[in-house]
């Protein structure tokens, strides 16, 4: 333990002295973290983002481009030879195409640098030429930062806890009378464990896709080249007692351990504790419309989440970071097209609120936080229609199936407690209205020259994430 966290520091270590020194002194880097559930528009948000700092006509609330400093904005090599590179061109072209569709899931680590030629502001503005300041945008999974919990427990606490919460599952049922059925004292037998580990999985998969949104493992959803491999076949079994020598128990431990040092480990000493900014996205009206018990669950996983981002949490991380933290955590409810813009002050309410016990603590640790609303791309126009006497505030977009529909997604309340004030006491639907959703295909999109594509505040969380660098 103590030789591994050494060696874990040490890395860190030599790899800041390996960073260019010149680059270091002369060129400085941001690290910015996008990362949210499954789904919540990270990389929606990463290809607009790019594409809107590079032709910058609708970034105003950038107050280096507002201001004229900006000189010139360009895609580089990235610095992380082995992190696949964040695949912006095929992204922007599913995006604005002449058949715009979403791009397609992800979920893997990612990466991108963008250099910005720049003058400096203020009093050096005179003095100093243009300077460049790279951003290195990383995309990784937000159910990554749930496995950091993993850390502090035992295989029998882990597999006690998960055991429990599975029980009340519908999901789980087959998993539950396999592991139920099986005798962890037993001598390991290869194909039991792989037949064990599969059936988790698929609950895990089962589960994701019902919305709770507490899935980890999380390597286990998205194995890549981990799949089949001993780090990805283990299971929770009802073990009480020591585990005898060769017993399933013993290995089903042995693994756990391992994919603690050897995936979970890796993960935050190499990408998370590089990081300088980040944002968490998260898809707010998504869960809203799912109703009451989504909501809270995810209000749990985004203070899970957002414990990542606490030092002093976890001995090993706060080693591993050496008092290194984020300076800045956006939280952001994304896809906000959805709503008409006389909503969005309360979608940004309930933003606030859901993440109000994780930000409480973030800024605890000294890092300066801010809850926004955006729409990464725009894909709707507003209207307000009038029904039975009254007037909607819709909008209007093109559906995926290719129809043209106005949408009124229900009245967000005034105050968020209306809304987690019910899913925090357990209540199976909302009281008062359903609100609707619909997905929306990407607008065609005709852009002028300088233009990036139509979004909604991009700019603000740019300012909010970089602005006070450039
Ligand atoms: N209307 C609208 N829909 C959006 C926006 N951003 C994302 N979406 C929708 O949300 C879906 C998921 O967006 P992605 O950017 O792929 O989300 P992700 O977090 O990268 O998803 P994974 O890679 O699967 O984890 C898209 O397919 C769109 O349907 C937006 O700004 N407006
Ligand atoms: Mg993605």
């Amino acid at each position: 333990m103590v030789i591994s966290s050494l060696a874990d520091s040490l890395a860190r270590g030599v790899e800041s002295v390996g960073d260019r020194v010149s680059e270091a002194l002369f060129e400085p880097v941001i690290r910015l973290g996008v990362t949210g559930l499954a789904r919540s528009g990270k990389t929606v948000f990463i290809t607009s983002l790019v594409a809107n700092l590079l032709d910058r006509g609708r970034m105003p609330g950038l107050a280096a481009q507002q201001e004229g400093r900006i000189n010139a904005v360009y895609l580089q090599p990235q610095p992380d030879d082995t992190v696949p590179r964040f695949d912006y061109e095929n992204h922007l072209a599913a995006l604005s195409g002449p058949e715009p569709h979403w791009p397609d899931s992800t979920r893997a680590v990612s990466e991108l640098r963008l250099s910005f030629k720049a003058r400096p502001a203020g009093m050096l503005a005179g003095l100093q030429g243009p300077r460049t300041v790279h951003l290195d945008i990383v995309d990784y999974p937000g159910e990554w930062l749930l496995d950091l919990a993993l850390l502090d427990k035992s295989y029998e606490d882990w597999s006690a806890e998960t055991l429990e919460r599975l029980a009340s599952r519908g999901e789980a049922a087959t998993f539950l009378a396999q592991s139920k059925a099986t005798d962890p004292a037993e001598a390991h037998d290869e194909p039991r464990a792989q037949a064990l580990a599969k059936e988790f999985a698929i609950y895990l998969n089962a589960a994701r896709d019902a919305g709770f949104y507490d899935c980890t493992p999380g390597r286990f959803l998205l194995p890549g080249d981990l799949a089949g491999s001993p780090v990805l076949t283990f299971a929770p079994l009802p073990v009480d007692g020591p585990a005898p020598r060769h017993s399933l128990h013993r290995e089903m431990a042995r693994r756990y351990e391992a994919y603690k040092s050897q995936v979970v480990k890796p993960f935050f000493r190499d990408h998370f504790s590089r990081i300088d900014r980040q944002v968490v996205l998260v898809d707010a009206l998504g869960a809203i419309h799912k109703g009451p018990q989504a909501v809270e669950d995810m209000r749990r996983a985004m203070g899970d989440i957002l414990s990542a981002f606490r030092p002093g949490r976890n001995a090993w991380l706060s080693q591993l970071l050496l008092g290194k933290r984020v300076e800045r955590i956006l939280f952001a409810a994304t896809k906000a097209d959805h709503l008409h813009h006389q909503q969005h002050p309360r979608l940004t309410h309930i933003m606030e609120a859901l993440t109000r016990d994780a930000r409480d603590r973030a800024s605890f640790a000294g890092a300066e936080t801010a809850a926004l609303s955006l729409a990464s791309l725009r894909a709707t126009t507003e209207e307000i229609r009038t029904h039975d006497g009254a007037e909607l505030p819709c909008v209007r977009g093109t559906l995926l199936e290719g129809r043209q529909a106005a949408f009124y997604p229900g009245d967000l309340p005034e105050d968020p407690a209306h809304l987690l004030g019910p899913a925090r006491n357990g209540a199976e639907s909302w009281l008062d209205e359903d609100f609707g959703y619909m997905s929306f295909a990407p607008a065609h999109l005709t852009l002028r020259p300088g233009d990036g594509p139509p979004h909604i505040r991009l700019d603000r969380a740019a300012q909010f994430l970089i602005g006070d660098r450039l």
